[in-house]
């Protein structure tokens, strides 16, 4: 089993205990333990053959009961405990729990009290108005529920990025060393960054290709060949992803990987291109008459298009073609340029690390500052921070950056919030308390169903707010989950432009909010932001990665985004 799926199931676990008991210790500990091995980068099961049960008790965060259903999954590729949990409640949990607003203790009662299985019976149930009679339910819950499994049914049948990459990245790696296979590369929308792939689509260049076509088709999670030829195979995994891997020659590879990479219209254009130059450019190359003038590699392709090179994250038909032809491409943010994070959640509100385990994983990432921004007051189940909370943090924080200089680390922890956006627009602390900080994010985590006005100008008297220097995750959507607020971006964008707010790009998989759209009207706006990892556990900061491939996306350069400045200048150019 992958660490992935050891973690699902130690989720699962977590979830089923809630239903009973409520966020429990040991409801937590399964949760907690689930973040852990779900964010280790080497495999949880290895680890357990290796060295046993007590290797596993070792990793910190992880104990007797859970090392025991680790051990049964590694050897067995079950848990008693969680087969046991599902036969006593057979229900669908994680469709249910992707319903936005339903947690295991609502799951659990609408299980008892109604036979709720499925997202079906939950439907039925809504529309039915039988669970407004529910105590604690109400017909407004109802209403959001049924506009929840909407969602759901509406959506796209895409995967996230974040979910797909990693899987992609390891296939990529195993087929480079199958026998014979010399080039190896992840094509389609995953290499162009879309926030979501329809599919997965791999490349290679083999000496012979029946061997990678037949470690392709019986990787260990494909469920299903669906096709399998002398070059192309695709297979379904477990999950319901598909992928596709082609097999070309070498001197079509760079041809093929354009081809592959898409997406589609940009194709398309290049072959206009090709036309009016009197060549023909397909998957096998670029030709004149029967000669080939391109193809090895994909620079060459776009040299003798007479084109610089194109970015795979602008690919898109957004502009890229002539922006190209008359030498205007922006010149992106790098992969490698953040120096900084501005939204850190600790263990002071819902993080799961301390203030220095997070520096420290920070550091270990390549940054060289991070902002500690936990919750406020306001979302008290989370234990959000009062006046008198943030300050002993402020302390704790003072003490690590002595500890950090008295060690001669060169980083530095700032102090900061994401401070609630209450309903009115006002914020959840004090003047006084903001004004202490370094930098103060503001967000909004309620009252997500306010008509378009309203919600407008909640967020801009937020942001009009002095103290205001970011606003967080914008549009608040969750991506396959709840879709964005219904806001005026174009507004948000103007009133950010006049105050000098920053907006925010939540680089975490299931957010990307901003998405590329909006991260491109900034920079048309010329307002800045932030690639932040809203990292809630010293593995996230890893997700960065995909707030910058938005960012580019969104035509980002480095000079756009704050977080890819040194701490001096960042803080120079926020508000106050
Ligand atoms: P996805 O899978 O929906 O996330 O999006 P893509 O872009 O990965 O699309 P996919 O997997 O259908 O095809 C991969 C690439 O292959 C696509 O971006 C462009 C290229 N391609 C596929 N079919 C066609 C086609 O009919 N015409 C052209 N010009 N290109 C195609
Ligand atoms: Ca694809
Ligand atoms: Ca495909
Ligand atoms: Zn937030």
């Amino acid at each position: 089993m992958t660490n992935q799926e050891v973690a699902r199931v130690l989720a699962e676990i977590g979830e089923y205990i809630q239903m009973d008991e409520g966020l429990s210790f040991r409801a937590r500990a399964y949760d907690k333990a689930a973040e852990i091995v779900g964010g280790m980068p080497d495999s949880i099961t290895e680890l357990f053959k290796k060295g046993g049960e007590d290797a596993v008790i070792a990793i910190n965060g992880i104990g007797k009961g859970i090392a025991q259903t680790i051990a049964e999954l590694a050897t067995d590729g079950a848990s008693t405990m969680h087969e046991e949990l599902k036969r006593a409640m057979p229900i669908d949990l994680s469709a249910l729990r992707s319903v936005e607003g339903l947690g295991p203790q609502k799951i659990s009662r609408l299980y008892k009290e109604l036979g709720i299985t499925s997202l079906a019976t939950l439907e039925e149930a809504a529309k039915a108005g039988r669970i407004r009679a529910l105590s604690g339910f109400g017909e407004k819950s109802e209403q959001k529920l049924l506009r929840g499994v909407g969602f759901l049914k509406t959506g796209t049948g895409r995967f996230p990025l974040g979910d797909v990459l990693p899987w992609a990245r390891s296939v990529e790696k195993a087929l480079a060393g199958v026998r014979g296979v010399t080039r190896v590369a992840i094509a389609g929308s995953a290499r162009r960054r879309r926030e979501t792939a329809g599919d997965i689509d791999f490349l290679a260049v083999a000496k012979d290709s029946a061997a990678a076509m037949d470690f392709f088709v019986s990787m260990p999670d494909v469920t299903e060949v669906i096709a399998r030829g002398d070059t192309k195979a695709s297979v379904r995994l477990a999950s319901g992803l598909t992928a596709d891997l082609r097999v070309v020659p070498a001197a079509s590879y760079g041809a093929a990987l354009n081809y592959f990479t898409g997406s589609r219209d940009h194709n398309i254009a290049l072959r206009q291109i090709a036309q009016d130059k009197g060549l023909k450019l397909n998957e096998y190359g670029l030709f004149r008459g029967e000669k080939s003038v391109a193809g090895k590699t994909e620079e060459g392709v776009y040299a003798a298009l007479g084109l610089p090179y194109i970015e795979p994250e602008l690919r898109e038909m957004g502009g890229e073609i002539p922006a190209a032809l008359e030498n205007r491409l922006p010149d992106l943010v790098g992969y490698g340029d953040l120096v900084g994070d501005l939204q850190v959640q600790t263990s002071w509100t819902d993080g799961a690390h301390t203030i220095m385990e997070m520096a420290q994983a920070a550091r270990a990432a390549g940054l060289s500052y991070i902002v500690v921004t936990d919750h406020t007051k306001r979302l008290a189940m989370m234990g959000g921070l009062d006046e008198r909370r943030l300050a002993l943090q402020g302390k704790e924080i003072d003490e690590a950056n002595g500890s950090l200089k008295a060690q001669g680390i060169d980083f530095l922890i700032l102090k900061g919030s994401e401070c609630d956006i209450l309903k009115d627009g006002s914020l959840d602390l004090s003047d006084e308390a903001l004004s202490a900080l370094d930098v103060v994010g503001v967000s909004v985590h309620s009252y997500f169903d306010l008509p378009r006005d309203e919600q407008t100008a909640r967020i801009v008297r937020a942001i009009r707010n002095p103290h205001a220097d970011i606003l967080f995750h914008p549009t608040g959507r969750k991506i396959n989950r709840r879709p964005a607020y219904d806001v005026d971006m174009d507004e948000i964008i103007a009133v950010a432009k006049e105050t000098g707010t920053v907006l925010e790009a939540d680089a975490f998989p299931d957010r990307l909010d901003l998405n590329a759209e909006h991260i491109r009207k900034c920079m048309g706006a010329g307002v800045k932001i932030s690639i932040d990892s809203d990292a809630h556990d010293k593995a996230h900061f890893s997700v960065l990665e995909y707030g910058i491939a938005q960012a580019r996306r969104g035509w980002a350069r480095r000079k756009d985004v704050i977080n890819a400045w040194p701490a001096s200048e960042m803080l120079a150019m926020l508000k106050h």
